[in-house]
């Protein structure tokens, strides 16, 4: 069995995933949604949930909160409740793509009083994050255009520029912005902010406390996605990942699942970079489970990223760098293939043991009974979902 150094493991040991709220809710495609027994009704039901993933893992201590879906009427409540089931209230992520207003653009808009209406949105946001503890709000604007010719994108950047500046100026000492991109959905002919160049441009012309969110799922098919990790890492600007995976599109599949070799490359990026336990880079996952249950499936997510890290730290960087310096290519492909290829679960499962964690969180979970208590107790009210 391959053994894990005490070095490795100190460094798997300060790993922190956050959950994303809305993966405990019930989501679909454009189709169907297809409602999973035990979906919480409200926010706290959500918490409950992901603090199940914590207490199985103790990998994901945080949970990132969306407003509107997440709107309570006392944030010290629902902060408390988190923080009795040992978990913290994270990232909170605006939302500017539902509302009939915003059908032409939010924080781009040329309507003043709608681009109003959206930044006093993010300044809602704010003052949310200051009663729950957050110290990141992430912004993903669902801002474009269908058509040629059907918008001034020029001028549109220029108003997100100012927009920004204003959300900016609102945030507290503690407080950071991230902006996310994606390069299409639902605008399938321009998107505002596409790509991690509009994002960097964007975030560098506010501050240092304004950083790129990088989702693994809105990227082109074939970007090399850990040259964006180096490059923004390299650049101090890599503020946080929305990790999944996908195969077609912006699938929000669990991380790891499409394509493990892929995570492992950009999680040997970030630890070549080091923005691993980096209090600068926030690992969260941006994921729905549609068909799946969703507490198993968060489960099995933070244990994906947990195995790629490990296999990550075991690459022989000495042997990487020589083979490197050697001009050595398939030596150096050698070494990156070899960490890769290691199977890290037996020795994870029996360090899990020893911090007194179930050798198989998965199974744990399954013999726990919580899906049918949750199943069985929350019948009646609604449903929870994206969108709700
Ligand atoms: C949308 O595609 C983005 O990935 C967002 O990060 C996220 O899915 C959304 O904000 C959920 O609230
Ligand atoms: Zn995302
Ligand atoms: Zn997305």
């Amino acid at each position: 069995m391959t053994t894990l150094s005490p070095e490795i493991l100190t460094q798997l040991a300060g790993q922190g995933i956050e959950l994303p709220s809305w993966a405990f809710g019930n989501s679909g495609t454009r189709f169907r949604v297809f409602a999973t027994p035990g979906t919480p009704r409200d926010p706290f039901e959500k918490i409950a949930d992901a603090a199940q993933v914590n207490r199985y893992t103790a990998l994901a201590p945080s949970v990132a909160l969306h407003i509107p879906w997440d709107k309570v009427d006392d944030y010290a409540t629902l902060r408390a409740h988190a923080e009795d089931l040992g978990v913290e209230l994270g990232t909170v992520n605006s939302n500017t793509f539902q509302d009939e207003d915003y059908k032409f653009g939010a924080l781009t808009h040329h309507d003043e009083s709608i681009r109003r209406k959206a930044i006093d949105h993010h300044f809602e946001c704010i003052d949310i994050m200051h009663a729950t503890g957050s110290r990141d709000l992430k912004i993903w604007l669902a801002e474009g255009s269908n058509y040629p010719g059907q918008n001034d994108m020029r001028a549109r950047q220029d108003r997100l520029q100012d927009s920004l500046q204003q959300i900016y100026a609102r945030l507290g000492d503690a407080q950071r912005l991230v902006l996310e991109y994606k390069f299409f959905e639902p605008s399938f002919y321009h998107t505002d902010v596409p790509d991690w160049g509009t994002s960097y441009a964007q975030v560098a012309a506010l501050g240092d406390k304004a950083m790129v969110c990088l989702d693994t799922g809105h990227h082109a098919p074939g970007t090399n996605i850990e040259f964006i990790v180096m490059q923004l890492l390299r650049l101090g600007k890599l503020g946080s990942f929305d990790f999944n995976s996908r195969f077609y599109a912006d699938d929000d599949l669990i991380v790891g699942a499409a394509d493990p070799f892929q995570l492992f490359r950009i999680l040997f990026e970030v630890v070549r970079g080091g923005g691993l336990n980096n209090p600068d880079v926030a690992f969260m996952l941006d994921q729905c489970h549609n068909i799946e249950d969703k507490v198993p499936g968060q489960i099995r997510s933070v244990l994906n990223v947990q195995e790629m890290t490990a296999r990550a730290l075991l690459v022989d960087r000495a042997a990487l760098d020589a083979a490197q310096q050697a001009n050595d290519v398939l030596g150096a492909n050698a070494v990156l293939m070899d960490a890769f290829y290691t199977d890290v679960r037996p020795a994870l499962a029996e360090w899990r043991v020893s911090r007194g964690l179930p050798a198989d969180p998965m199974a744990a979970y399954a013999a726990s009974g919580y899906q049918q208590q949750i199943a069985a107790d929350r019948v009646g009210g609604t449903q929870a979902g994206w969108g709700a």
